[in-house]
């Protein structure tokens, strides 16, 4: 009667405990005792907190296990995403919705003596990703896993996750976020399953039969060891997988160090090895070109791909029909360095010929780029790419001769154009495009907006776009309505609910629905109820949190996102120092001014000398502002600093004003934009990104217009800007940017923020005097829209009714007919 392997109750999973209260105050005790030897009475709250979270993992596990089965058993078409970043954000609140599972933890926990939003606040959020980037490749897997879709997540697991940002005498000091230290309850490590990825060495060619073939030897290794996360869909029983790698140092890499004698030496080396997974870069947008990055990059994606072929594929699979088994989507240029170890794979470890793994390739790839800076487009000098990676130099050298040959064929030998177009730059040094490279081996290549994706084809890569019709599409950003409504907004929810029911979770353009009641007057006052209910939970977090308190009846006018120039938090700064001038100054009447709150969230790169001068200007203000009596009441400026998930899923539902006024042409999509608008706050932005087709859907008189056009930005650089001109023309920028040049919020030290003053008069890349102007017009039409309450509530609520366009479920179901050509399974 043993359980054989083949029998019946080895093969399936355990069941599930029984969802009940009953069930979960037994599993949950049970997870306390024998999970963390404890018993309820002695128990901490740390202890109770990875017991609950062992007990929804418990729920969730038979069909985890019961997903994996099926999917190695039916193989059919999966989307492997890779990147760099997964932003997640906490899980237990996000998995006890997917579950089911949120009343019935409530109560048991209840039962037990224990406030579930207790053991809430115990959880520290993965916080591995910089912004939007990563907090988009976490909407995506979640969207894949409600709609059914198979999917692997591969990312690497950093043991330090993006920084924690705290404020010392205003300026940003940045401490490492040790996520781990507790350990984490969601993760399942697969020591294992360790793949064992190289760096290095050189190349060199072999007769195999008679057949020329190159062989790479590398110089030492590292092993990557999976951990896996759950990724439940919402309440349909799916669990996919998040599988993200760390990087442990391997016996060979130092035992013949360690046998010369030389320990120090060896330990040195194994800390080398295990410094490549040890953290992630806080660059958004501009990254460094450190040679550690590559190794991050090579590491996780060749322990994916070793991943798809030893795991995933059956031993006998037919390679060449991989494109109806497997797409790779590359998430920006990071993962790109896949495509020649793909190419390594197949060609001299599989012995494919080239031709034919490369037409494999060219239908297994597929690149989203999200950036249209050129700071921002990753290249590697030649130098440090042969020297880690020797083969894949070579393999790219061989990629751009035929493409340049193919090239060639089609434009003729134009010389320009085909230095333009070369997968390798030759300025200021010899190096790797990897856009370029994306470019090539992609079957599709997309922004993630209309505008990006339009300037993509025209201005980034026109060549590529005419070499390649039909290549380049777009694919528009969305966000989870799961976590950014469902779980962030539940009075929200709770009142699209009761007009709609529950569908509107995973049928976000059931939103529109809304647009009916927008003209009921009871459903305006309840909505106006729900903002200022979450207004007051924000206050009670930033109370608790920074010692903040927010004054009832003022606007929340929020902009959180990155520190970034291109972003112009100084347009924000602006108009709140002139609004404070005018107010202090008389020359604005108080009554006219609608008091406001200003909500900063952001992280500057620790790096960016700029962007942390700017975040101490918004401190200064703010400390200027918010001890001055003569506005009292009225202004108030507010920057919790460590601005992330949690912290977003407090603001967003309270904010009625979301600032989105970044350089038109600049911000890819933007996500916040869309966060804002499901929660009913109402935008004042440029026409750029997916504002653009956020203020398509709202309609204008339901969003803030203002500012250049990406077009008449373009005409302004081509005629030549000179933004002290602007500042000339105009009396209330130069009082503004006076103020804060005379030391007004530097306790008259005139030189603080000089370099922010000059910069802004002598170069302004991103135009903010040009904008100026448009702008404070704008921020008036928004004080005199805000005083009719009612009209703005109507508003706010026609956001909500036309943005279901903006689901990642959405999102998922363009990339699924557009470029990956997946199916949901079971
Ligand atoms: O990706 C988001 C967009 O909504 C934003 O507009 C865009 O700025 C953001 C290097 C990046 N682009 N590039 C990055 C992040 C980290 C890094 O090391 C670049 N992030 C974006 C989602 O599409």
């Amino acid at each position: 009667d043993h359980l054989h392997p083949t029998h019946p109750l080895a093969l399936a999973p355990v069941a599930a405990p029984p969802s009940t209260v009953d069930g979960f105050v037994r599993e949950f005790l049970l997870n306390l005792n024998s999970g963390r030897g404890v018993t309820l009475s002695n128990a901490s709250a740390t202890d109770k907190y990875f017991a609950l979270a062992h007990t929804v993992r418990d729920y969730l596990m038979a069909r985890w296990l019961e997903d994996l089965r099926r999917q190695r058993e039916v193989q059919d078409k999966g989307v492997a995403y890779l990147s760099a970043e997964y932003l997640l954000g906490r899980q237990l609140d996000n998995n006890l919705l997917a579950s089911g599972l949120s009343e019935i933890a409530e109560e048991a926990l209840a039962a037990c003596g224990i406030d579930l939003d207790v053991l809430r606040q115990q959880e520290v959020e993965p916080g591995l990703g910089n912004g939007g980037l990563g907090r988009l490749a976490a909407c995506f897997i979640d969207s894949l896993a409600t709609m059914g879709v198979p999917n692997v997540g591969y990312g690497i697991r950093y043991e330090y996750g993006i920084f924690r940002q705290t404020f010392v005498d205003g300026q940003q000091a940045e401490q490492p976020d040790a996520w781990l230290s507790l350990g984490s309850p969601w993760e399942f490590a697969h020591p294992e399953g360790a793949q064992t990825i190289a760096f290095g060495g050189h190349t060199e060619t072999y007769d195999d039969e008679g057949v020329p073939r190159s062989r790479w030897i590398p110089a030492w290794n590292v092993q990557a060891v999976p951990y896996n996360y759950m990724v439940p869909g919402y309440q349909n029983g799916r669990v996919n997988t998040l599988r993200l790698w760390s990087a442990v140092a391997t016996n060979s890499f130092d035992l013949r160090v360690f046998n010369s004698g030389d320990y120090e030496e060896a330990v040195r080396a194994q800390t080398y090895a295990e410094n490549i997974s040890k953290v992630l870069y806080p660059e958004d947008s501009t990254p460094q070109g450190k040679e550690l990055r590559l190794q991050q990059q090579y590491f996780f994606v060749a322990a994916s791909i070793r991943d798809v072929f030893d795991v995933m594929l059956p031993a006998d699979f037919e390679l060449t029909n991989l494109p109806e088994r497997i797409i790779f989507q590359l998430n920006d240029t990071h993962p790109v360095i896949a495509v020649p170890e793909f190419m390594r794979v197949l060609v001299d470890e599989k012995k494919m010929d080239w031709d034919a793994a490369w037409a494999v390739t060219q239908q297994c790839f597929a690149y989203t780029c999200h950036t249209l800076l050129p700071e921002a487009l990753e290249v590697w000098p030649v130098e440090l790419l042969g020297r880690l990676l020797p083969r894949h130099l070579e393999i790219i050298y061989r990629i751009n001769e035929d493409f340049l040959v193919a090239v060639r064929e089609k434009f003729g030998d134009d010389e320009m154009r085909i230095r333009d177009m070369s997968i390798i730059g030759e300025h200021p040094v010899r190096s790797v495009r990897m856009a370029y490279l994306a470019t090539v081996a992609g079957a599709k290549v997309n922004g993630v907006a209309e505008l990006h994706s339009q300037l993509l084809r025209d201005k980034v890569l026109p060549d590529f776009n005419e070499f390649y019709p039909g290549k380049f599409i777009n694919v528009t950003n969305g966000v989870t309505p799961r976590r950014f409504v469902r779980l962030s907004n539940p009075s929200l929810s709770g009142l699209i609910t009761d007009a709609l029911g529950t569908g509107w979770v995973t049928d976000l353009e059931r939103l529109r629905e809304l647009e009916a009641y927008a003209e009921d007057p009871e459903f305006r006052t309840q909505f106006a109820e729900v903002k200022a209910a979450n207004k007051r939970l924000l206050s009670d977090v930033l109370r608790e949190r920074d010692g903040f308190e927010v004054s009832d009846g003022h606007m929340l006018d929020v902009m959180v996102k990155r520190l970034h120039e291109y972003k112009r938090q100084m347009l924000k700064v602006l108009h709140i120092v002139t609004t404070y001038e005018g107010i202090i100054s008389g020359r604005v009447a108080v009554g006219d001014v609608q008091p406001r709150t200003f909500i900063f969230g952001a992280k500057a790169a620790p790096g960016y000398v700029m962007a942390k001068r700017i975040i101490h200007l918004i401190n200064a203000v703010g400390s200027v502002v918010n001890n001055d009596p003569r506005v009292e009441g009225k202004l108030k400026v507010l920057f919790p600093p460590n601005y992330n998930v949690t912290l977003a899923e407090r603001v967003i539902p309270a904010a009625d004003l979301s600032e989105q006024i970044s350089l038109a042409g600049k911000e890819a999509s933007g996500t916040g934009n869309m966060k804002f608008a499901l929660n009913g706050a109402l935008t004042i932005g440029t026409d750029d990104g997916a504002n653009v087709e956020i203020r398509e859907l709202v309609g204008d008189d339901n969003f803030f217009l203002f500012g250049m056009s990406e077009p008449e930005v373009e005409s302004l650089w081509a005629k030549g800007y000179k933004p002290s001109s602007f500042y000339n023309a105009d009396s209330g920028l130069r009082r503004s940017l006076d103020l804060i040049a005379a030391g007004a919020f530097s306790g008259g030290d005139r030189s603080m923020f000089e370099p922010i003053v000059s910069n802004l008069l002598y170069d302004d890349r991103f135009m903010v005097l040009a904008d100026y102007s448009a702008y404070i017009g704008a921020q008036a039409k928004v004080d005199a829209a805000y005083a009719d309450q009612d009209a703005w509530t109507r508003s706010a609520i026609l956001n909500v009714a036309r943005c279901g366009y903006f689901s990642s479920d959405r999102s998922m179901r363009d990339y699924i007919e557009r470029i990956w050509h997946t199916a949901p399974s079971f």
